[in-house]
This record gives structure tokens, sequence and C-alpha cells, in this order.
């Protein structure tokens, strides 16, 4: 459920009013200390953690971030690349090297790894889940997210972020609120609103849309050459794919086209036929479209402008006799067409 905070205290949005928390952060650093910030690698960790080592140059012997699994989001995988981000990853709890130790938009209970680390801080606005024993804690459920928070350390230190620090805050912002359409409160658009100038934006755009690789295009080509129009619904199957995230990328490209209102597109993965729903969302619930459509032999469901089923091949072979694309076509087009009535 996303909201606007009310009420913002009016300090918030000047920026400095964290003087007391920036303050006894540092003081749990010594110059001796050397640091490192441990993250689950998504934008806003990321963010975060470049924060936190900004504010540490300088100040503590040595700090490096370490992430504790790989980056598998094409998006984000072109966020380190371009950004040139200096992420070590962390493969053993052996190889570690560091006195002191600060979590970012995480807690010690939301992985085994974390769990295992004596923490000197831990910064996140996820809800709070067990007592943490650091040092320092702060711990902000109600914002948007954890780049919003060190977005005010910053300014609050006297610190203007970099154009890396800044596109990769902005990036983590922008992600964990989802463009401001989910939770979000009026810090959040500031720290953006103060990123932004500061910020590179062709390569905030650039990190954005990429979110296909190389191989993903032949699907688009089958689709289309396979496509089906029925009125204002664009049909396509596109056989076995590797992923059903494929689907989701070719349905939700298709809904491009300025007189297609809806987007079936289907495949075969991991032994189910995977049939993807979009459409514009206005007067329109793809939700109960698929349910109806598919509900009775697999399982279906979603909201008003996206939907997905997943019908095991057992089944669709009862149903329609063979797993030929034809077969399944037809299939899908019987099921979901404009003219069906429920
Ligand atoms: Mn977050």
């Amino acid at each position: 459920m996303s909201h606007i905070s009310a009420a913002p205290s009016i300090h918030a949005l000047k920026g400095a009013t964290w003087k007391p928390q920036v303050d006894e952060f540092y003081s749990c650093f010594t110059s001796k200390d050397s640091v490192l910030i441990t993250i689950d690698p998504d934008p806003d960790a990321i963010g975060a953690a470049l924060a936190v080592k900004r504010l540490l140059w300088h100040k503590v012997a040595a700090v490096s971030i370490g992430i504790i699994r790989q980056i598998r989001r094409l998006n984000n995988l072109t966020m380190a690349r371009l950004l040139r981000l200096p992420l070590i990853s962390l493969k053993s709890l052996d190889s570690i090297k560091a006195d002191k130790f600060v979590l970012v938009d995480g807690q010690p209970s939301h992985n085994a790894f974390f769990s295992r680390l004596d923490y000197t801080a831990v910064i996140d606005h996820h809800p709070q889940t067990q007592d943490l024993q650091a040092t320092y804690c702060d711990i902000r459920p109600d914002y948007g997210a954890t780049s919003t928070i060190m977005t005010q350390y910053l300014r609050t230190a006297g610190i203007l972020p970099s154009q890396t620090i800044a596109t990769a805050l902005l990036y983590g912002i922008k992600t964990d609120t989802r463009n401001f359409e989910r939770h979000t409160l009026l810090e959040d658009i500031d720290s953006f609103r103060y990123l932004f100038e500061f910020a590179d934006h062709n390569t905030l755009r650039k990190i954005q849309i990429s979110d296909l690789s190389l191989s993903d295009t032949k699907f688009f080509n089958r689709a289309f050459s396979r496509k089906h129009v029925v009125k204002d619904r664009l049909f396509a199957h596109l056989d076995e794919v590797p992923s059903s995230d494929i689907l989701v990328e070719v349905a939700e490209f298709l809904l491009k086209i300025h007189d297609i209102n809806w987007t079936i597109v289907s495949g075969l993965y991991q032994g189910n036929l995977i049939v993807i729903v979009r459409n514009g969302g206005y007067r329109k619930d793809a939700g109960r479209l698929i349910r109806r459509a598919l509900g009775s032999i697999g399982c279906a469901g979603g909201h008003q402008s996206m939907a997905r089923a997943e019908v095991p091949v057992g089944r669709l072979i009862g149903i329609i006799g063979d797993l030929s694309s034809t077969s399944i076509e037809r299939f899908v087009r019987r099921r979901l067409s404009p003219f069906r009535k429920y």
C-alpha cells in the first residue's frame, strides 16, 4: 500500500538535523579501524554502502564494500559496470580481514551471512525483527529507502556527493520506492530532489533500461513473427523459454503498440505452460480474466494490469492432445479470446 506521509518534520527537510546521529555514528570508529560494509547487493543497498564508504573515507584506515552474493539482475550488473563500483565478493567469513563491520539496508536476522558477524553499526529501513546488538543502530521503517537516510547523513556531514554516489543513491531511492509509486515519505522525495543535480542522468537511464541480454533477442524475433492479433489483444507463444522473465519482458514491450490493449505471451518452462497477461489497466482486470480462463486447470492470478497462469503440461496434454506450438497457440487464444463468454 503506497502512502505519502502527511506531516514530515520541517527540520528533516532542511537536511541538517541528523547531527546527533552522524556524530554518534562517527564516534564508533577510530583512524586505526579497517571497516567492511556488508550488503545484499540491490540498488538501495549499493547506494547506501557507497555513502557509508564516503562518510568513513579518511576517517578510518581502510573501508571496503562486500557483497554476500553475486549480482544477477542485469540492471544492477550494468550499474556496477558503468559506475565502476568497488564491490568485493565475500565468499566465506574466513577470508574477511576487518576489525569493524557495518550493515546497511538489512539486519543480521535477514541472512545467515549477516547473522554471523558482530556489527558496529546497522542502518536500515526494514521493520526491526529482533534486538540489535550493534553499537550504533538507525532503523527507520517508515522510510522508502536506506539511500534516503544515507543522503541525509552526507548532507549533515557537509559532504557533497560525487556523481557516482549521487547516481547510485538516486537509483536506490527510485528502485525501492518504485518511482514513488510505493511506500514513500516526503524525506525520500527531498533526498531524490537533492541528489538530482549531482547525478549522471545518461548513465542512470542506461542502467534503468538494461534488462535484456543479447540471447533474449531471439524470443523477441519469435514474438514478432508469431504474433496473432484478435481485436485489441495480441497473442504470442514462444515455446520453450529459459525463464518466465523473458515472457514478461516481451509482454510489456508489445504493450507499446498503441492500439493493442492486451498482450498475452506464453511459453513452456520447467514442465509448465506459463501465460503472462499485461494490459493498459484502465477499466480492465487481467487477474479476473486469467482466473476465468485458466483458473480451473492450473494456478492463475494477478492484479488489474498484470496476471500470470501456470498449467502443468500433463494436464495440458489431457486437454489438447499434444504440445505442438500450433495446439498450444490455439488453446491459449481460445481460452483468452475477447469473444469468449464466461
Ligand atoms: Mn532498501
